[in-house]
């Protein structure tokens, strides 16, 4: 009778823990079956007492193998639900770690910000200094310290953004090099790159925000033969290519004689093409020799010094360069735009 009870109750347990399917119902089995209490086996040990001594011996070691084989099920039972958790997870969180990383995407530099640090390198290659100063700045600085009269347009609530207390934003970099001339002191080769403001409307060729670089070298006896030099030297660096040059008169209130710098044009070598406007040649920029009255506000002594200066437009540069047709681009902050660079 006992035998078959608990051969019975041994193989339906087996199957019922073969058949769970979560930890939860194989702890449910456990405790029916196994649990000390009142498990279906410690009920049927209950019954040994009326049993002679050899026959109880051989009971208890049916119902012990039986207890031993249910706990051992039980346990590898578990282990599997353990196993496949593992596997689940594994599945679920699996990371491909040949995949770039995730998190912000990289950025890189501006075009403008690219073609500034190139014209840095060369000139501080050269022996000059890369200034900086304050984008605020006095009318002192700005207009008069530069012979610009009192009553030149470029002063016109028009062209220039006014701030309170006689201050506007630097409508040139030139501010900068007025401060160079008076802390550095002849002699001095500098450059003065950074973001100028005029008061424009705004279309595809006029900003109120963009970017220029001018530089000056002052010493003795410097003549429009070094000028060209370097203006040379920066061209030819800048368009990655010898360049030919052509000065027309200018005319620009801080430099005597003025000059506007015009290169043979890359695009036809001077045949005459759409870039040019058909005339073989395309302006980069404005250049002279400093004006006495410049050097001698800055308490720099014209009998003794002299000098050459110039300024070009890296916004245009930076347009001629990568053929953009807007200069809005610039200063759009579009991932469509920028990401071409
Ligand atoms: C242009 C013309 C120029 C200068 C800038 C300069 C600065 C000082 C003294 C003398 Cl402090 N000159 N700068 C000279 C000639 C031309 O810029 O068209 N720029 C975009």
């Amino acid at each position: 009778m006992l035998d078959r009870s608990i051969q019975e109750l041994e193989s339906s347990s087996l199957a019922r823990i073969a058949s769970a399917t979560t930890p939860e119902a194989l702890e449910a089995i456990r405790v029916e079956v196994l649990g000390r209490k009142s498990g279906a086996l410690v009920e049927i040990s209950k019954g040994m007492g009326k049993l002679a001594p050899e026959e109880r011996a051989r009971i208890g070691k049916l119902l012990n193998g039986a207890k031993q084989n249910l706990e051992t099920a039980l346990e590898a039972r578990l282990q599997e639900f353990a196993a496949d958790r593992l596997a689940r997870k594994l599945d679920a969180e699996w990371v491909d770690l040949t995949l770039p990383p995730p998190g912000p995407r990289r950025g890189h530099l501006h075009p403008i910000t690219r073609i500034q640090r190139e014209i840095e390198e060369l000139f501080v290659s050269l022996g000059f200094t890369v200034l900086d100063g304050p984008e605020v700045e006095t009318e002192y600085h700005n207009f008069d310290a530069l012979n610009i009269p009192a009553t030149h347009p470029a002063r016109d609530a028009q062209d220039t953004f006014w701030l309170h207390g006689g201050h506007l934003l630097r409508t040139h970099t030139s501010p900068v090099q007025v401060r160079g001339m008076q802390t550095l002191g002849p002699p001095l080769r500098m450059i003065a790159p950074g973001r100028v403001f005029r008061n424009e409307s705004v279309d595809a060729s006029h900003e109120h925000t963009f970017y220029q670089l001018e530089g000056m070298m002052i010493d003795r006896e410097v003549s429009v033969a070094h000028l060209i030099y370097f203006m040379k030297t920066m061209l030819t660096a800048i368009f990655r290519r010898e360049v030919s040059v052509r000065l027309r008169p200018g005319f620009f209130p801080f430099v005597e004689p003025g000059f506007e710098l015009d290169i043979l044009c890359l695009i036809c070598g001077g045949e005459g093409c759409p870039v040019c406007k058909a005339s073989g040649w395309v302006e980069q920029l404005g250049c002279g020799l400093v004006h006495p009255n410049v050097l001698r506000m800055s308490g720099i002594d014209p009998e003794e010094w002299n000098g050459f200066a110039f300024g070009l437009g890296l916004t245009r540069l930076v347009m001629m360069r990568y053929g953009i047709d807007d200069i809005r681009w610039l200063q759009s902050g579009d991932l469509r735009f920028l990401e071409q660079f």
